[in-house]
């Protein structure tokens, strides 16, 4: 039977303006009359004509709402002449899984539903991000233009009758016509695309020796926490079917709840406490890694807790690739962090002489150099890291990744950040995150900061605390041209450096969905003093961090929510 579209009258909503990495809200705005159907029309207009004829891939996290959005992707793009939608079983798929499919499939682009490691449910927040045909999350000037079209939208171009109740619950091929034109759903199994990628780059058999143990050598006892996550699936299927783990003993929290159990889905030091405690407790575990809702983000720990800040794990990976066969056989190209991100892989990239480049925070920002084969591996401090396999970051990625380092090297996670260090010397690192704060405060606090780094006067100030005293060299608002296409991303965040390399930088959030997160970043390079406990080391600057931006009185708070 051939079904036909029609075109729904709408009003423009206020406030669709993807974000750090696309548009993040509460659920029930998602779910206001509308809303959502808008927002997806509006990337459809800016796709124009490529989505003629075009497959797009379509999954997410799993959170609350996501079939409901699912549903309404099925019926604008049946509408709007799309030709197939490729979708995760019950819509899952990771963030990396997603970039791993538009890839291989060659595809004009994908729908990830997903706020990250935002809170799920009914009472938290739902996201869309569009990626594009390299897998990557869409560039400024796409996502610009998607919010330009928010603004004067008038209709879109709907199927309603197309029948999606449990569609994407079963795998198979689903085969519509629409205004005489044929349209397809594809449900795939989510995780049968990323499993054969994960087993071309690394080398299963040598990490499944490292898990069970062999005659010499003990089993590697990892405990690996999805936190209700997407990555759950991933798990099962990676490390308990293909690399041996003990389903009891080795996993945790891996069946995919719509409200993450009402957890914050984010691996840091405070919210995936639960695996930190338990490596602490159960001290013949030997490795711990916590993953974000959508999969991209990764948390290492050691034997006791051992933390691995995200900046040096990029080090230490950077310095290790040759051990993984696709680095083998691809080579290893630059390396790349975000700006907030401590320079500890830079020292990696000088001794091996690799370009190195610093781009402004998000994801997008790596896909040109990756595509124009400059960079092979990168990393942001909030804990994501990833390669030029795809084009996301990559959370079961970095823990192959890491295992594989420790198999080829024998040796602890403790073991082998202490060598690094004595190398390479330390980035101590820290970052403060001041979450919910409102809006005006957190403007003010900005547009203060902005008006003293105009002041000439700051330069060369010292600011003294606990003892300690920094000068200051450089001051500006981080602005980035990419290297390739020459766009420029201006105001990525204020940066005082220090004439000793010491940074402290501060950002707005952009992947926040109410109120404003304020984020202070703040690093020192020591080359001798290695063995220190970084909140001490860093208890100075973290003084003159507030001094300098008069956060508290900006905002009253006293405490930040988040210390990573
Ligand atoms: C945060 C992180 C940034 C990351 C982004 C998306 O952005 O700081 O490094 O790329 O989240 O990560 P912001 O603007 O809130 O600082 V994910 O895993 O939430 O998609
Ligand atoms: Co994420």
């Amino acid at each position: 039977m051939s079904l036909t579209s029609v075109i729904v009258e709408t009003t423009p909503f206020e406030g669709q303006k993807p974000g750090t990495s696309g548009l993040r809200k509460k659920v029930k705005v998602f779910m206001e009359k509308h809303y959502t159907e808008n927002f997806i029309q509006c990337i459809l207009n800016v796709l124009g004509d490529k989505v003629k004829g075009s497959t797009l891939i379509v999954g997410g996290d799993g959170r609350y709402f996501s079939k409901q959005a699912i549903n309404i992707i099925i019926r604008l793009a049946s509408a709007n002449g799309v030709s197939k939608l490729v979708i995760g079983q019950l819509g899952l798929l990771s963030t990396p899984a997603v970039s791993s499919l538009i890839r291989r499939h060659n595809v004009l682009g994908g729908i990830v539903l997903t706020a990250s490691h935002n809170p799920g449910g009914i009472r938290h927040d739902f996201g869309i991000k569009y990626n594009i045909e390299n897998g990557g999350p869409a560039p400024d000037y796409v996502s610009d233009a998607v919010y330009e079209e928010s603004k004067k939208i008038t209709s879109y171009k709907t199927t309603p009758k197309l029948e999606t109740d449990r569609l994407i619950d079963i795998l198979g091929t689903y085969n519509f016509n629409v205004d005489g034109r044929d349209f397809v759903v594809e449900v795939i199994d989510s995780t049968a695309d990323y499993v054969g990628l994960m087993k071309q780059i690394f080398d299963f058999p040598k990490l499944r020796t490292l898990i069970r143990g062999t005659e010499k050598r003990p089993p590697f006892n990892v405990l690996i926490d999805s936190m209700n996550g997407v990555t759950g699936v991933f798990v099962r299927k990676i490390f308990v079917e293909e690399l041996g783990a003990s389903p009891d003993n080795n996993v945790c929290r891996i069946v995919p709840l719509d409200n993450f159990g009402e957890i914050h889905p984010d691996p840091n030091l405070t919210y995936a406490k639960d695996l930190v405690d338990k490596v602490k407790a159960n001290t013949s575990y030997d490795f711990g890694v916590a993953f974000d809702g959508d999969g991209d983000r990764n948390m290492i720990i050691g034997k006791n807790a051992f933390f691995v800040t995200p900046s040096d794990s990029l080090a230490v990976l950077a310095n290790n690739l040759d051990c993984i066969p696709y680095f083998q056989k691809n080579g290893v190209h630059g390396f790349a962090r975000s700006m907030p991100t401590a320079a500890a892989v830079d020292r990696v990239a000088e001794k091996l002489k690799k370009e190195m480049f610093e781009v402004p925070t998000g994801w997008k920002y790596f896909g040109n150099l990756m595509d124009a084969g400059r960079l092979s591996l990168c990393g942001e401090e909030s804990f994501g890291t990833g390669s030029d396999h795809i084009r996301e970051k990559d959370g079961i990625w970095a823990v192959l990744a890491w295992l594989s380092v420790i198999e080829h090297k024998n040796m602890s996670v403790e073991e082998i950040l202490k060598e690094h260090w004595s190398i390479y010397g330390r980035n101590y690192f820290t970052r403060y995150d001041y979450e919910e704060c409102e809006s005006d405060a957190a403007n003010q606090m900005m547009e203060h900061l902005e008006n003293l780094i105009a002041s000439p006067d700051l330069i060369g100030k010292t600011y003294t605390a606990h003892g300690k005293s920094y000068k200051i060299s450089k001051v500006d608002n981080f602005s980035y041209v990419d290297p390739i296409d020459k766009s420029v991303a201006k105001n990525q965040g204020i940066r005082v450096l220090f004439e000793d390399g010491s940074r402290v930088i501060y950002r707005l959030s952009g992947t926040g969905s109410s109120g404003a997160t304020i984020r202070i970043y703040i690093d020192s390079y020591e080359k001798k003093d290695v063995l220190a406990d970084a909140q001490d080391m860093l208890k100075p600057l973290v003084r003159i961090a507030l001094d300098i931006s008069q956060l508290q009185k900006f905002t009253g708070l006293e405490k930040p929510t988040v210390i990573t």
